[in-house]
């Protein structure tokens, strides 16, 4: 029934909320923590992200938006026994609780990669969607709820499963990689998780926690029917969650028949991408095309510090790829070196366009971070709700609401000014109604 069908991938990008903030949250992930205390810049972090998604669009390419979410988070502080009005309610977290306090104020739902693991109806029976708990991180898990009723307003057609059991640390798509000859032929999928629950086998990371369960991925392959012959899973590198590679996709990246990877991204590596590639010609009759980095020439700290791996690969019309990466990849000289090779030499990847995405770089989150992927036929595009399209109608709404908003330099104090708050509640109703009345 597929067979004929033409899928496109959709990005589905985050917007970053005006609550942007450098708290250094996120143990492991070594840019939070290296710029902890720092100023931030909200509008720059959400006109950043907004400008990769119109270079996007202009290209051609499917671009969607999801709306930042509402922070600080009233609800959990009250919960906690915080009250009165709200400048009260965060005047006395923020001095009594300060983490709790940068916990719900965080913008971390801008990293869509982590809103969910989505199956495209040519892997599963239907579009299947189940929205990652990020229980592994406070301020990431009270992300869930809201980011599952977002997908569902906006892909009303798809099978939307519930969030995992918290048991199973689950942080979603920046773990998993569809490798296809093309958007609309089946492929194969890789889920790569860094520890496991019941396997005293599986040796953990020494000095960083590992944020995805074995048994997580292995929850989701089953509830999403994948076909196992078509599945491979990988434990993360132990070495490289110690280097502050906390997601798989800071180490490796895919797109269609291309897997660029670093020599240290996984364990028994030279076995993974065996199954990768015998899975890949078993289902496909086709090769994978394999690029391995050796750690000689792109050392496991630059990859970390350029962001390399987590480049936006994308597919262009004319059957080229186009490698978007953050503008720290041009500024270290051997990622550099290698990106001017890489596309001179045979592969399918031909251009290099380098992004100024610094406020949420500072945070641990690239280009890839920024976008989940949602790879959706003609039909289930159609049956997409459109509001969330971005136009170039919509991008201007947006440039202009966050102008009006967010502000250039933002401290966690600052969220303590009289009408700030209130000032947020105004904005993101502001919000719901530029995307009710999209066209
Ligand atoms: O979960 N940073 C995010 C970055 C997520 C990157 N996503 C992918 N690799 N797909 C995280 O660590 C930092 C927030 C702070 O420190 O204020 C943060 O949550």
């Amino acid at each position: 029934m597929t067979d004929h069908m033409k899928y496109h991938e959709l990005n589905l990008d985050g917007l970053a909320s005006p609550t942007h903030l450098f708290s250094g949250l996120s143990h492991g992930n070594i840019a939070s923590e290296t710029h902890k205390g720092s100023i931030s810049n909200p509008k720059a972090a959400a006109l950043q992200g907004l400008a990769k998604m119109k270079y996007l669009a202009d290209l051609g390419l499917k671009q969607a938006v999801m709306p930042a979410q509402l922070r600080p988070r009233l609800d959990i502080l009250r919960a906690q026994g915080f009250q009165g009005d709200p400048e009260s309610i965060l005047k006395q977290a923020y001095e009594q609780d300060y983490e709790l306090f940068c916990a719900v104020s965080s913008s971390s739902s801008m990293w869509t990669a982590n809103a969910a693991t989505i199956s495209s109806s040519l892997e599963a029976k239907t579009l299947t969607i189940t929205p990652a708990n990020l229980s592994c991180k406070f301020h990431r898990s009270i992300e869930t709820i809201e980011t599952a009723q977002r997908l569902q307003t906006i892909f009303p057609q798809a099978n939307h499963k519930p969030a995992l059991d918290l048991m199973l640390s689950d942080e979603g798509a920046a773990n998993h990689t569809r490798l296809a000859p093309s958007h609309s032929k089946p492929g194969i999928d890789l889920f790569v998780y860094g520890y496991s629950l019941e396997n005293p086998k599986i040796l953990a990371p020494n000095i960083f926690t590992a944020r995805q369960a074995l048994e997580a991925s292995q929850t989701i392959i089953q509830n999403h029917g994948l076909d196992l012959q078509r599945t491979v899973l990988a434990q993360q590198s132990i070495k490289a969650i110690d280097a502050g590679v906390f997601h798989n996709d800071v180490i490796s990246t895919g797109n269609l028949n291309l897997f660029l990877y670093h020599e240290y991204s996984f364990e028994n590596q030279s076995q993974v991408i065996e199954e990768l590639a015998s899975k890949y010609k078993a289902t496909t009759n086709e090769e994978l095309v394999l690029i391995e980095v050796k750690d000689s020439e792109i050392s496991l700290k630059q990859a970390v510090s350029s962001y390399l791996f987590n480049s936006q690969i994308v597919s262009l019309d004319d059957g080229s790829m186009l490698i978007l990466a953050p503008i720290e990849c041009k500024e270290n000289k051997a990622v550099n070196q290698f990106l001017t090779k890489l596309i001179k030499v045979n592969n399918p990847i031909s251009q290099i366009e380098y992004f100024d995405l610094r406020e949420s770089m500072n945070n641990g989150g690239g280009p890839a971070c920024l976008r989940l992927r949602v790879l959706v036929s003609d039909e289930e595009l159609a049956a997409m709700n459109p509001h969330y399209l971005l136009n170039d109608e919509l991008y201007g709404k947006l440039v202009t609401w966050v102008k009006k908003h967010y502000r250039d330099r933002l401290e966690p104090k600052d969220l303590l000014e009289t009408g700030f708050y209130h000032g947020i509640e105004a904005a993101f109703d502001e919000l719901e109604s530029i995307l009710s009345q999209q066209s």
